[in-house]
């Protein structure tokens, strides 16, 4: 990326100013009037929306394409199904299939938007999954989700393509992978061939080892740069572009200092031109920085961290606490002009 934007974004009633506003990121919350711009040797300058070209209007403001029949000029909702013995924040207790379909039934009661089913944690220190158990715990419940009549778009969080093969085959609609292509080199093409939306998040090493002493030069540049890696890669192996969302990988082979960076210029990262997931729930600087050392008593840390992104303009937010989530962005909305009311 050789000229970096960051749209500096504002809520509530749209004001335009000299070079007029626009709305951040296809949001009909979020709007910016200002941008940073940077260059490659660190040079900001701070511009207006008729300082940019097209294309970049397009990136930074244009509607992102809808998301199985979601519109996303809002954040939505992704509620988290681990069904795993070890997650870091709900390790065991949705591990037997009918107590996960019977969250999946819970959440979609709540209003979430997708159900992300989950049978490998990614948690620091992690090992690998083999397969076989990757599958035989994730695909009974997505078809027991499918055999219950629920149609809530369900997203498969693996790196691996058999496991994705096998949960869209049993009616899995999204593929959510943190290592962004680079673990299995048969799930680009698998995505590509089944034509189905997938989440590429940027990682920095594997879950064994990541937390060991992360670093990073420019963190932000950095992640930006490693997307729109993927995102050529993914493109060159048949993915369509209008299906990739990004994710910056908060967790994910990063100190506290590095995440914070991410969450201050989560913006940047409209610069993509894609729609942006945020998965901050429950993670480690939360507790750290809330004082809870129990992952189950960081909905308060949560939340403020998910009303950020969507202050932010991301479309995703990645959550344990469904309920809460979903009842503080319709307040989100409310406060900032845009009830809800369109489902
Ligand atoms: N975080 C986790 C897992 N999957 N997917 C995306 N796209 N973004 C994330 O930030 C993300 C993710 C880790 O959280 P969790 O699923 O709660 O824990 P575990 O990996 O221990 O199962």
């Amino acid at each position: 990326m050789t000229l970096r934007h960051r749209p500096i974004p504002r809520l509530g009633a749209q004001s335009g100013g000299h070079g007029g506003s626009l709305s951040l990121a296809g949001s009909k919350i979020a709007w910016f009037n200002t941008v940073e711009r940077r260059s490659e040797d660190g040079a900001m300058k701070v511009i207006s929306p008729a300082g940019l070209d097209g294309a970049g209007r397009a990136r930074l403001s244009g509607a992102r394409p809808d998301l199985c029949g979601l519109s996303l000029d809002r954040p939505r909702v992704m509620g988290i199904v681990n069904v795993t013995p070890d997650s870091f924040s709900d390790g065991g207790d949705y591990a037997r299939a009918e107590v996960a379909l019977g969250r999946a039934r819970e959440m979609v009661a709540e209003g979430v938007d997708i159900i992300d089913i989950g049978g490998e944690s990614t948690r620091p220190g992690a090992e690998e999954v083999p397969v076989a158990e990757e599958i035989a715990r994730s695909v009974p419940v997505i078809a027991a989700i499918r055999a219950a009549g629920i149609a809530t778009p369900i997203s498969i969080d693996t790196r691996k393509a058999a496991v994705a093969e096998a949960a869209l085959d049993a009616g899995a609609n999204i593929v959510n992978d943190v290592a962004a292509f680079s673990f299995d080199p048969e799930l680009a093409a698998l995505c590509a061939s089944r034509d189905v939306p997938v989440v590429l998040m940027h990682a920095q090493g594997l879950p064994a080892d990541m937390q060991n002493n992360p670093a990073y030069g420019d963190v932000v540049a950095e992640v930006l740069g490693f997307l729109e890696g993927r995102i050529a890669y993914a493109v060159g192996q048949g993915v369509a572009r209008e299906r990739i969302i990004t994710d910056p990988g908060i967790g994910f082979g990063k100190t506290q200092e590095h995440n914070l960076a991410l969450l201050a210029n989560l913006s940047s990262f409209h610069d993509l031109g894609l729609p942006v997931l945020l998965g901050a729930s429950r993670k480690r600087f939360i507790g750290a920085i809330g004082n809870a050392p129990d992952a189950k008593d960081r909905l308060g840390g949560s939340l403020a961290v998910a009303l950020h992104g969507a202050a932010q303009g991301v479309q995703i937010v990645r959550v344990h606490d469904t309920s809460a989530t979903i009842q503080a962005l319709r307040l989100f909305a409310a406060l900032n002009g845009a009830g809800e009311g369109d489902g």
